[in-house]
């Protein structure tokens, strides 16, 4: 066991691989632990345990796991529930609610058997209580305030304790003053670990999580409005949207497992490219051998939480997202009217003339608003975005890049950059012989044939529900 002033501050920064662990006198382990809070964006290493059962802990994507102390047995951590920022994309940062400094809050990783207490402080303006989503626990654990137990008033410190009798994936959250404190960004996920070989549970080598999220902010704003129900503008990952998410980082024939949870108002079918996958495990535990099959996309309810397994052995950049295409967008443009074919050469000025911010875009598709430097308010993220080594990729929101590389030293996961590929496996332009197509004749055509002049110009109101 090793001593480790562990205060309030920064706890990763420049840590290579994180190790925890706190000797600490019998009269301080009377006391709270200390709460450890983390400010950082960058996907923290894996912490390594070095108390308790060994296991292979998780990477969360943007985000990091919560130390605890040993106190006789007994796995002690202090959740604060607090106001943080959060650095959304670069450019783009939010006032949320969450805990020890992030939205979401810190992973919680325990071994299965695991005695767990978990003191939580309110430092919100208002009651809070946590609820343990998927544990089996004694009923006043389970967090449901009124229910359950009395709400954690403002200044409040009230603790939990049961044992993580089941391993697999799970979620904390409020239950009091839910549609708000999850709106405002209050969760975080749980992952319980076997305590030894679990015929359903394979070991991997990269074991990621991360959370679904949505926020409905306005452009140029940075507090959520907490009222909105289907209207949101900002689907996240770990209250991170692209380009803000890091790449998931894999040796070539990893076996790897990705651990998603649901705490939007909608489903999201995730879609991975270049390789099939199994869907193992709910947030009811690992599913049977026999109920499992070969998917490229899984759709994740309001609720749910679904862990999916493959070998990465195709090297490459592949894109991994969510498949509903606004939410693969960051806030604005939804209330940009479809144009496609429109000819509107004069119709913005006579527009402008009542309307001297209209904007006009989208005649030939909405691709160059991927390309346009076209000036946005101040604290919010462009539609669509990223660049990458061919140009733009015009996404936003719920979108990663899953990189499998066969030269990624061991023990080293850092971002490799873009993929090299190998000559003749790109696709190519065709230069030979080309007939003209024949084409239906449009009664815009002739009109769109000469090209309007627009002109992009900043935007009063932008954001309008899609
Ligand atoms: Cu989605």
């Amino acid at each position: 066991m090793m001593t480790l002033d562990l205060t309030r501050r920064q706890f990763f920064t420049g840590a290579a691989t994180a190790v925890i662990g706190a000797t600490v006198s019998r009269t301080a382990l009377a006391g709270l632990p200390e709460p450890i809070i983390q400010t950082s964006v960058e996907t923290a290493p894996p912490l390594i345990p070095n108390t308790g059962r060994p296991y292979n802990p998780v990477v969360t994507l943007n985000g990091w796991t919560l130390p605890w102390r040993m106190n006789e047995g007994v796995k002690e951590f202090h959740l604060v529930a607090e106001p943080v920022e959060r650095e959304m994309a670069p450019g783009f940062t939010a006032q949320l609610w969450g805990y020890n400094g992030q939205s979401p809050g810190p992973t919680i990783e325990v071994v299965e058997g695991d005695r767990v207490r978990i003191f939580v402080t309110n430092k919100l303006p208002e009651h809070t209580s946590v609820h343990w989503h998927g544990q089996r626990l004694p009923n006043g654990m389970d967090g449901v305030s009124g229910l359950t137990q009395r709400s954690i008033k403002p200044g409040k410190t009230f603790v939990y304790e049961f044992v993580a009798r089941r391993p697999g994936t799970f979620m904390y959250h409020p239950h009091a003053d839910e549609m708000v404190q999850m709106a405002m960004g209050m969760y975080g996920f749980w992952v319980t670990h076997p305590k030894e070989k679990h015929p359903l549970i394979d070991e991997v080598n990269r074991d990621f999580c991360f959370l679904l999220n949505s926020f409905d902010v306005e452009p140029g704003s940075k507090t959520p409005k907490v009222n909105t129900m289907t209207d949101f503008n900002i689907w996240a990952w770990n209250s991170r949207i692209f380009p803000g998410i890091d790449s998931l980082n894999v040796r070539l024939n990893d076996k790897v497992r990705i651990r998603v949870g649901n705490l939007t108002m909608t489903n999201h079918p995730i879609h991975l490219h270049g390789h099939e996958f199994m869907v193992t495990g709910t947030d009811g535990g690992p599913t049977p051998k026999s109920s499992r099959w070969l998917e490229v996309t899984t759709d994740v309810a309001v609720g749910q939480m679904r862990q999916i397994e493959f070998i990465a052995d195709e090297e490459g950049d592949w894109a991994m997202h969510c498949h509903k295409s606004h939410h693969t967008m960051n806030a604005m443009g939804h209330d940009v009217p479809t144009l496609i074919g429109v000819d509107h050469r004069n119709l913005v000025q006579k527009i402008q003339k009542v309307a001297p911010d209209y904007m006009m875009m989208g005649e030939k598709g909405m691709a160059d608003m991927g390309d346009m430097e076209m000036p946005i308010p101040d604290n919010t993220a462009p539609m669509m975005t990223g660049t990458g080594p061919f140009g733009s990729l015009e996404m936003g929101g719920m979108f990663t890049v899953l990189k499998v590389r066969k030269d990624q030293p061991p023990g080293n996961y850092k971002d490799p950059g873009w993929f090299k590929h190998p000559a003749g496996t790109i696709a190519y332009e065709y230069n030979g012989k080309m007939e003209e197509a024949p084409t239906a004749p449009h009664p815009a055509k002739k009109a769109t044939e000469k090209a309007a002049t627009v002109r992009a110009v900043k935007p009063t109101s932008t954001h309008q529900n899609h």
